[in-house]
């Protein structure tokens, strides 16, 4: 597809998808979060922002959604990753799928308030022992990020709602030029049904067999990297259940949508290692193995941020 055809297919996406509830105030909270930390303030200048895209999204088949199709990811790494950006001085625009991992949230159990709390007499409630520091240092860490105007979290769950939100963000990063940074590791739907061609009710069993059609999502990464912020630092995720396929689709990836590097992952094994692939090296990141509790994230967010710094410097000469 050439890059008008494409163009025209994504103005479709967009004109077709349901409008995206609280665009302004969205809009309007980026504003603000972006111009505290930008130089335009003289705050902090120069500090870098990534948005850290994380969970999957889904596609509703009925416009009152009573049944979805949805994409696999625990929201584990983009959790993580954004403690690690955070701790390496960065502000984070968390693009998350509702309901998926939060950072700093990543020690305490499923069900937290069910299980870290317990009524200390018929009034209280106190945090259960064992729970005690976790429960602490989330809540220390949590408010220090935010409190601090390092974290901003914006939730979605649709791929209406997701590539929505996206484009918001990256005009809005625009101007902060190379500083900026995207590191989209939300699995993101192939497919979808138009809002348009949607059944409005439940789709009744009683019709038999159902039979529908899925249209493919544009791809919307290379319209990111040229068109909503040219000049920032662009890192994507590849997915593959097939070690034999994953660094060939990855590098395909990295040049299809220009990115600076793209991130392989396998299924099994995205929790130990990934390969970061660029134009010119296969750089293999593995969690250290030595510590129960080390993440693959740690390193991975390091090597990411060294690239990122050689990229500013490189934009600015
Ligand atoms: O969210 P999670 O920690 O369970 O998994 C992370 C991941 C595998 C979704 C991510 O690393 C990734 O590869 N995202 C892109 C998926 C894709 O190829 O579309």
């Amino acid at each position: 597809m050439d890059s008008i055809a494409l163009h025209d297919v994504i103005e479709s996406f967009f004109d077709s998808a349901p409008p995206l509830k609280d665009a302004a105030k969205i809009t309007d909270n980026l504003k603000k979060f972006i111009e505290s930390i930008s130089p335009v303030s003289g705050e902090g200048k120069g500090r870098r922002v990534v948005c850290v895209t994380s969970g999957g999204t889904t596609v509703p088949l009925e416009q009152r959604c009573v049944r979805y199709i949805d994409n696999f990811s625990s929201g584990n790494r983009g959790a993580a990753s954004t403690e690690y950006f955070i701790k390496a001085g960065y502000a984070v625009i968390f693009l998350y799928r509702r309901g998926t991992c939060q950072p700093y949230c990543r020690s305490l159990p499923d069900d937290p308030l069910l299980e870290c709390f317990e009524f200390a007499d018929e009034l209280d409630v106190q945090v259960r022992k064992p729970y005690s520091e976790a429960v602490k240092g989330t809540i220390r860490n949590h408010h220090a990020a935010v409190s601090s105007g390092l974290l901003l979290k914006l939730p979605f769950t649709t791929i209406f709602e997701y590539l929505q939100m996206l484009r918001i963000i990256a005009i809005s990063m625009r101007s902060l030029g190379p500083q900026a940074m995207f590191y989209l590791a939300a699995a993101v739907s192939d497919f979808y049904v138009p809002w348009k061609s949607m059944a409005e009710h439940k789709i009744q069993s009683a019709s038999g067999p159902l039979d529908m059609r899925l249209m493919q999502v544009p791809k919307m990464l290379s319209v990111l990297r040229t068109e909503w912020t040219p000049m920032a630092f662009c890192i994507s995720f590849k997915l593959e259940t097939d070690s034999k396929i994953l660094l060939e689709k990855a590098s395909t990836a990295l040049k299809k949508y220009k990115m600076h590097s793209v991130v392989a992952n396998e299924l099994l094994t995205r929790k130990e290692e990934v390969t970061v692939v660029t134009t010119d090296q296969n750089i293999l990141v593995q969690r250290d193995k030595t510590r129960v509790d080390s993440d693959v994230e740690d390193p991975l967010v390091e090597l990411l941020v060294d690239k990122h710094s050689t990229y500013i410097k490189e934009s600015s000469t």
